[in-house]
């Protein structure tokens, strides 16, 4: 019998709509797979582990990462909502992760950051990982949180992340922006095998994408990964054609990478 390469991956927001996805993809990698939610998971399938559990609980994310080897860190809010929510499950939540995952001894750690780290750049500009941070609401300033903080443990305890900057990763592009920051489930999976077995990642940070015919993200920074998309928008263009008329003015939201995240927030 051959033995996969991890003995135990834990996966956070196993139960959100990408968290679903790696929960099944990760499975070969790993003799046990711990998931983890907020939510209900379900039993435990074959080679699986299930521990609910609310990433502002201190004492329960500690239990949560103990011995693992690597962590997938999907959970926490994962759209722009008032202040007091985020703060616990993504601020909170990310910082109790990283204290956890030091006094555990993790090496590793992939976390899900957003596009909306940067959603306030314009959509005319070409972003890459080492431009300031413009978030574009409470939602993307948990996620710049996290990236610091991940910056932060590699500084000084030389544990690796790397950030990933997911665009819109659904089944397909649900508007006409997503042509731009779709990334498949395919894609999503490739970039998280790729930063999950790379030798040497550092703190890195990557925009998730797949190969779609315009991008607002240059991703040289993150060359090492390895990473080529294999899916493309381009297959929805006739969901979304491409059109000669100008984003109006007046509409922040067509005017900034972030999209609706923009004029949505901020919410009190
Ligand atoms: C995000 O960060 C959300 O998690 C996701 O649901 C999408 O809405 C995505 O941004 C987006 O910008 O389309």
């Amino acid at each position: 019998m051959t033995s996969k390469p991890f003995q135990r991956l834990l996966l956070t927001g196993a139960a959100g709509g990408v968290g679903r996805v790696l929960r099944d993809a990760i499975k070969p990698w790993t003799e046990i797979l711990r998931v983890s939610d907020i939510a209900d998971l379900g039993p435990a399938r074959e080679g699986e582990e299930v521990m609910q559990c609310d990433l502002a609980d201190g004492a329960a994310v500690r239990a949560l990462v103990e011995g693992v080897d690597a962590v997938l860190h999907f959970g926490g809010i994962s759209t722009d909502d008032r202040f007091e929510p985020i703060m616990q499950a993504n601020i909170l939540g990310v910082y109790n992760l990283y204290a956890s995952v030091h006094q555990a001894g993790v090496k590793r750690v992939i976390y899900a950051s957003s596009s909306h780290t940067v959603g306030f750049y314009r959509t005319t500009e070409r972003v890459d990982a080492s431009m300031p941070l413009r978030p574009d609401g409470f939602y993307g300033v948990s996620k710049c949180f996290g990236e610091a903080l991940s910056r932060y443990y590699f500084d000084r305890f030389g544990i690796e992340t790397v950030c990933l900057r997911i665009g819109s990763s659904h089944p397909q592009p649900k508007t006409a922006r997503m042509m731009t920051t779709y990334l498949s489930y395919r894609d999503l999976i490739e970039l998280v095998r790729c930063s999950l077995f790379t030798p040497r990642v550092d703190h890195t940070i990557a925009f998730g994408t797949s190969d779609n015919a315009a991008s607002w993200w240059d991703n040289r920074e993150a060359a090492h990964l390895g990473y080529a998309p294999v899916d493309s928008s381009r297959e929805y263009s006739h969901l979304f054609p491409p059109t000669a008329a100008r984003p109006d003015p007046a509409d922040q939201s067509a005017l900034y990478q972030g999209g609706p995240f923009i004029t949505d927030g901020p919410k009190y």
